[in-house]
């Protein structure tokens, strides 16, 4: 796309959804740090999303994760969220802090087990209903540790009548977005560790089911583009969880860790039709010890920056390159697009937007962290650490 004003509308129709966790106090099995000013409650998680989005512009939609954000009336989130201009946007389950998911949840060997977890998930579903969001993502702890402790393929079992159980119970305009990721806390086998065991499932569930991709789910030296060209070509990219990682599911900010990557993958969703079909940019990162509103703020604005490098790979150049075997003229294509300093046209974007150009600085300015902290005291923990 090199025309200059397609490039700016299509970053200015692109949302980036936010985490409620991310809000929140964070750290590691190690230590979670609490910091000043931090949500005490979910409604207050959505003032922070709201500030986020005051400064962006583009993050109108919160994901919730259950239990971490259990509240009496959920039509009345959706209502508070609705009054400060923000809407709810997918349900995370949660199947991992439980006593009784030791050996896992709906892969688990006993019955009664897998019931609960099953309940679980249908809660998710009601909740769904009552906020009128779309979006049921479902991650899974389950695996095993040794080799020999369960049966790998009855797990698969499992998992299936558990997933088509739920499935059965999603209404018309809901959909299942599956997550995979390779290892943690299962250190031998898990169970949807990767992109194709859930492509599998999502494929015999029927079109209301779709994979997210987790950035920080892979191997070091996965091929993440490639999946996502996959995906997207099977119609069956249904979201992203946005992060960067160092070494496993480090949870850092979007686009810190390596950029390049955050390109490749914004590349191969522009070119599969990615920014208009229906995939949802999601983050799904933790702040242990920066400040965590500039920290979504900067995320949000690394994914702009990979999207709009994406948008400006002249894509008549490359095609012609790649066809008469140019490799290293293809390349360059690319390259060019990537080593484009984008950030004079995100600030356009933002003042045509009615923004300020610089969302950080104008955070920074506002007051509103030292305003934030004086009225909050003793800050919610995010969930993880606990
Ligand atoms: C698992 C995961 C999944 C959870 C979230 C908090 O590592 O990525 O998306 O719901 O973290
Ligand atoms: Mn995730
Ligand atoms: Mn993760």
């Amino acid at each position: 796309m090199s025309d200059l004003s397609a490039v700016k509308a299509a970053l200015k129709n692109q949302a980036v959804e936010t985490p409620s966790w991310a809000y929140g106090n964070s750290g590691t099995r190690f230590k979670v740090f609490a910091q000043a000013g931090v949500p005490r409650t979910p409604f207050e998680k959505l003032d922070d999303a709201a500030t986020v989005h005051e400064f962006t512009g583009v993050t109108p939609a919160v994901s919730l994760h259950i239990p971490w954000d259990r509240v009496e009336d959920y039509a009345a989130l959706a209502g508070y969220a609705g009054e400060r201009g923000l809407r709810l946007g997918a349900v995370n389950s949660n199947t991992f802090q439980d006593d009784d998911y030791a050996l896992g949840s709906i892969c688990h060997p006993e019955a009664s087990v897998r019931r609960k977890a099953v309940a679980h998930l249908l809660e998710c579903v009601d909740i769904l209903d009552a906020t009128g969001s779309r979006n049921l993502k479902l991650w899974f702890a389950d695996g095993t540790n040794y080799p020999g402790q369960d049966d790998i393929r009855e797990r698969q079992d499992r998992l299936a009548e558990a997933l088509q159980t739920v499935y059965a119970r999603l209404g018309d305009d809901q959909r299942m977005l599956l997550e995979y990721k390779f290892f943690e806390p299962a250190f031998y086998a898990t169970d949807v560790p990767d992109w194709g065991t859930a492509y599998a499932h999502c494929l015999k569930l029927g079109p209301k089911a779709q994979v997210v991709v987790d950035t920080g789910h892979h191997a070091p030296g996965t091929n993440i583009e490639f999946i996502v060209a996959t995906l997207l070509r099977e119609e069956k990219l249904g979201a992203f969880d946005f992060n960067s990682r160092f070494y496993a599911d480090d949870d850092l900010m979007a686009g810190a860790a390596d950029p390049f990557q955050l390109f490749r993958i914004m590349y191969e969703v522009v070119r599969g039709g990615g920014l208009t079909a229906d995939v949802a940019f999601m983050l799904d990162q933790c702040h242990n010890i920066e400040a965590k509103i500039p920290a979504i703020i900067r995320s949000v604005m690394n994914v702009q920056e990979a999207t709009a490098k994406a948008l400006l790979v002249d894509r008549d150049a490359l095609t012609a390159a790649q066809r008469s075997g140019d490799v290293l003229g293809a390349n360059a294509v690319l390259m060019d697009a990537y080593n484009t300093d984008v950030r004079p046209l995100l600030a356009e974007v933002r003042t045509e937007l009615g923004l300020d150009p610089d969302p950080v600085s104008a955070y920074h300015r506002s007051g509103r962290a030292a305003k934030t902290a004086a009225e909050r005291v003793g800050g919610q923990q995010a969930g993880w650490g606990a």
